[in-house]
């Protein structure tokens, strides 16, 4: 069963849950890429000798815009491009006290005399590290792939933790507020355990500019969370649909004890602090409401700065994901791009 399906079955009191993450919604012509009118801008600047003028065109196609849905362009398959694909690994969770999966997306001419940035990615409830690279239809490779290849971001490796921090493997997650701590202990399994153990197998580059963090629903809340524990560790994050509970509150499913009390939902006063913090949900989110939007208001009642967005139309489905993911990249390359202007 496929973790919507699951969550679906779970909930099926409930008529109004998402059918399942994966809805292609109606895209309509304008969302088939700002970005692509971008690419095809900077082509026909690098036509012209004037290496000024190429510059200065190119800064004003990379624009920090958010566009609610991610272009078509950006999504599909291109034959010019190769995709890197997804492998699963193992490694040894201090925190669990077992050995734990992930998958990983590695890029297609991967090579150890290079060093890439890395997103950690983390599924909704009842996921698990096959949750991103079992299910196509979020388009994972390719929207890292097609914006690698445009050279609109570094190559990027992405990393699929199981989110479900538990020390019993045989502990299955339930739809109850018990269920959501070993989802909260994953901080503690990422920050002393997975990252660790990334940063030693394969050749990344560290440091908050190179580590990148979203989720969606249930790792999108675990994604806020981490953040606001560890704003330090992360340049560039992107919490999608984010669950409820970082604060206390009762939804129409259960009671949230709250990780947090409501001043906390921000950074600490001297905290290093992501670069780009994003939060977004769709404005049809049938499982977690109006939860972003509330944490986008606390956030903004305790000052502490981030990027809100909506996704016109979606339901809590992968329009968000894809949205959610193309706008952090495009936040990535434009923020690096005026950090290094020659890059
Ligand atoms: C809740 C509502 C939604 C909740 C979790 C979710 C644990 C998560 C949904 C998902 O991951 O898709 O009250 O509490």
């Amino acid at each position: 069963m496929t973790d919507s399906a699951k969550l679906e079955s779970t909930m099926e009191e409930n008529s109004s849950m998402a059918e399942d993450h994966n809805s292609e919604a109606e895209v309509s012509e304008e969302d088939k890429g700002s970005f692509a009118k971008g690419i095809a801008a900077e082509e026909s600047s690098e036509a012209t000798s004037d290496a000024a003028q190429t510059e200065t065109e190119e800064k004003s196609v990379l624009t920090n815009e958010i566009e609610e849905r991610c272009p078509v362009s950006i999504t599909s398959t291109r034959k010019d491009v190769t995709y890197g694909e997804f492998t699963h690994g193992t490694y040894a969770s201090k925190t669990c006290g077992l050995e734990r999966g992930y998958s990983i997306l590695l890029p297609a001419d991967y090579n150890t005399d290079k060093q890439y940035p890395v997103l950690y990615l983390l599924h909704g409830i009842f996921g698990n590290e096959y949750s991103f690279s079992g299910d196509a239809s979020n388009k994972i490779k390719e929207i890292v792939g097609n914006m690698a290849a445009e050279g609109l971001i570094e190559e990027t490796i992405v990393v699929c933790p199981n989110m479900y921090a538990s020390s019993d493997p045989a502990q299955q997650p339930g739809f109850d507020a018990e269920s959501c701590l070993p989802y909260d202990n994953f901080i503690n399994d990422l920050v002393n355990d997975l990252m660790p153990h990334i940063e030693s197998e394969y050749s990344v580059l560290t440091g908050r500019e190179n580590t990148y963090l979203a989720g969606f629903s249930m790792g999108g809340r675990e994604t806020l969370f981490i953040t606001l524990q560890k704003p330090e560790l992360f340049g560039y994050v992107c919490s999608m649909s984010a669950a409820p509970g970082i604060v206390a509150t009762t939804d129409k499913f259960m009671t949230h004890p709250g990780q947090l009390a409501e001043s906390e939902v921000k950074f600490a006063e001297d905290a290093v602090t992501p670069n780009v913090f994003i939060l977004c949900c769709g404005t049809r989110d049938s499982v977690v409401g109006t939860y972003p939007k509330s944490y986008h208001e606390l956030l903004e009642a305790n000052g502490t700065d981030h990027i809100w967005y909506e996704v016109t139309g979606a339901d809590h489905d992968n329009n968000v994901i894809k949205s959610g993911l193309y706008n952090l990249f495009k936040q990535i390359a434009y923020d690096k791009s005026q950090a290094e202007p020659n890059h």
